[in-house]
């Protein structure tokens, strides 16, 4: 059997040209599945195979398409514990953070079904006699997507879940580091009942198939782009669809805070952080990546931190017991260990000892916390980088892995200035017990979400997902918001009185009579 390159109209395509493999990071000698770099002209195919579905798609009633995305959902919850397992064993995350991802994917089903039973346009009074005014939701149209590997199955839910309900139809780019639970993803989409040309696949690396992709916009076969992933890339996908007057969706990169002010609970903090930190290996896009102490509190917390990432258990994703498994790939791994070698300078504090890549010469410094294939598995240590500054290159860059900044302030205004500093706005948190200190944090910080008391990342499916800055272009994901990204409002007049009534001119506006107060007190 050849590498699967393209589903496209329910139409399995093999690849002719270039393959690249999934491989499991936990043991890259574990293939997962070799697929095929889809060609611009397969893009085109599945762009024009959508195009002609879609009018189809949205004359069904809102109510029956949103029942095929209930028959998604509960084929989702029968499956879900296959599901976890492969998303594990593909991207690394642990099976208890695997099971999150996908129940992510299902709570948006139920959020959205009732959707479909409103989807609700006004009745508006006209300036006019016998005249009536309507607004309603129309689809976009084509639904072009790109997704990371980081929540393969939770995040494409949040884009296409709300699209398809709208009826729009779609083209999705999955990551080139999840194609086989994508390949899942949307053979459950078609089994649920929505028709195969409304949703199709093209699989390939984002700087090919997805490069290839997103030009289409300028060949008009496309009317909304979906993109999550780095800033420099949504910056470019911005632009092409900027200048095709579309306003796509872009959640792009982070460089999360999180404050530790004098009054917080610190073992409470010391734990959020922990989690913020090295959940999912670091590699969530909410991840933690500054952690901003009050100097009157940072050895007490530390100490508290420390503690915590000292047990941290490393390994097998399918061990219940560990707190984070491999990084997706090798590629972040590499990343990751560039990071540390070129961001860490001279004058910075490495709290953790051994930091980098899991290698078989130094794994020993995890002692039995780690139960990983070092040889074969691509894990990394947590790495704790005290001594940071705003004037460092580490502040504001974004490290997605295991990597955390420690910097210090004194006086509030410190604290939220560097917190907004990195040109990022995408999660944000603060620990403190001062009631004033958490009102003016969560109404001075910059970025699209903020957790009071707790952790930089974990956000619920239907509150608005999103950032701002370098993290995004306004747009956001999840929740009832997001009907307003997949459609468009359609104004009508809708006129009874036999005659031509001209709004402003025609109006039978009422002048008042002159009146003037005269008080004799
Ligand atoms: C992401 O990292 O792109 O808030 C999504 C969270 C998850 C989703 C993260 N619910 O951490």
């Amino acid at each position: 059997m050849g590498a699967l390159r393209a589903i496209i109209a329910g139409k399995r395509l093999e690849s002719a040209g270039e393959t690249f493999t999934s491989r499991n990071p936990a043991n890259v000698t574990d293939i997962v599945g070799t697929y095929g770099n889809a060609s611009i002209e397969d893009c085109r195919e599945a762009c024009r195979a959508a195009r002609a579905a879609q009018g189809k798609w949205a004359s069904m009633p809102a109510p029956v398409r949103a029942e095929i995305l209930a028959n998604f959902g509960k084929l989702i919850e029968k499956n879900k514990e296959s599901l976890s397992r492969c998303l594990s064993r593909e991207m690394g995350k642990p099976l208890r953070e695997a099971r999150g991802d996908v129940q992510e994917a299902i709570d948006t089903c139920h959020f959205f079904v009732s959707e479909g039973r409103r989807l609700y346009g006004q009745t508006i009074p006209s300036e006019m006699p016998d005249k009536e005014c309507f607004t309603y939701r129309r689809p976009i149209g084509t639904f072009a997507c790109i997704t990371a590997g980081n929540f393969p199955f939770a995040v494409p839910s949040w884009y296409f879940i709300p699209a398809l309900l709208c009826g729009n139809a779609c083209v999705w780019k999955p990551s080139e580091d999840t194609p086989r639970l994508s390949e899942i993803f949307t053979e459950l989409i078609h089994a649920a009942g929505v028709p195969e040309g409304v949703f199709n696949v093209v699989f390939g690396e984002g700087p090919k198939t997805g490069a290839a992709l997103v030009a289409l916009v300028d060949e008009g076969l496309i009317d909304k782009v979906g993109f999550t992933g780095s800033t420099a890339v949504g910056r470019g996908i911005g632009e092409i669809c900027g200048r095709n007057l579309q306003v796509p969706c872009l959640e792009l990169g982070g460089k999360n805070p999180l404050v530790v002010t004098p009054s917080a609970d610190l073992d409470l903090a010391a734990h959020g952080i922990t989690w913020s930190a090295f959940g999912t290996a670091g590699q969530r896009c909410t991840s933690l990546g500054n952690l901003i102490v009050h100097t009157s509190v940072k050895e007490a917390l530390l100490g508290k931190v420390l503690a915590q990432v000292n047990a941290l258990r490393i390994g097998d994703p399918f061990n219940e017991k560990n707190d984070y498994g491999p990084l997706i790939s090798e590629k972040f791994a590499a990343g990751h260990a560039r990071n540390v070698e070129t961001l860490v300078k001279k004058h910075h504090i490495l709290l953790t000892k051994q930091n980098g890549r899991v290698t078989e010469s130094n794994k020993a410094a995890l002692g039995a916390r780690f139960d990983g294939d070092a040889k074969n598995g691509v894990y990394a240590f947590p790495t704790l980088v005290d001594g940071v500054t705003e004037a460092d290159e580490i502040y504001a860059t974004e490290t997605f892995g295991p990597l955390v900044n420690v910097l210090t302030y004194s006086t509030f205004e410190d604290a939220l200035r560097i917190a907004n500093g990195t040109g990022y706005g995408l999660s944000s948190a603060i620990y403190t017990q001062d009631i004033l200190e958490a009102y003016r944090f969560r109404t001075g910080i910059g970025a699209g979400m903020t957790s009071i008391n707790n952790s930089t990342s974990g956000a619920e499916a239907h509150l608005p997902f999103g950032g701002n800055g370098k993290s995004g272009n306004g747009s956001r994901q999840s929740g009832i918001w997001v009907i307003d990204a997949f459609t468009k409002w359609q104004a009508v007049n809708w006129d009874m009185s036999g005659k031509l009534q001209l709004a402003q001119m025609d109006t039978g506006y009422v002048a008042p009579r002159d009146y003037t107060v005269v008080d004799k007190a």
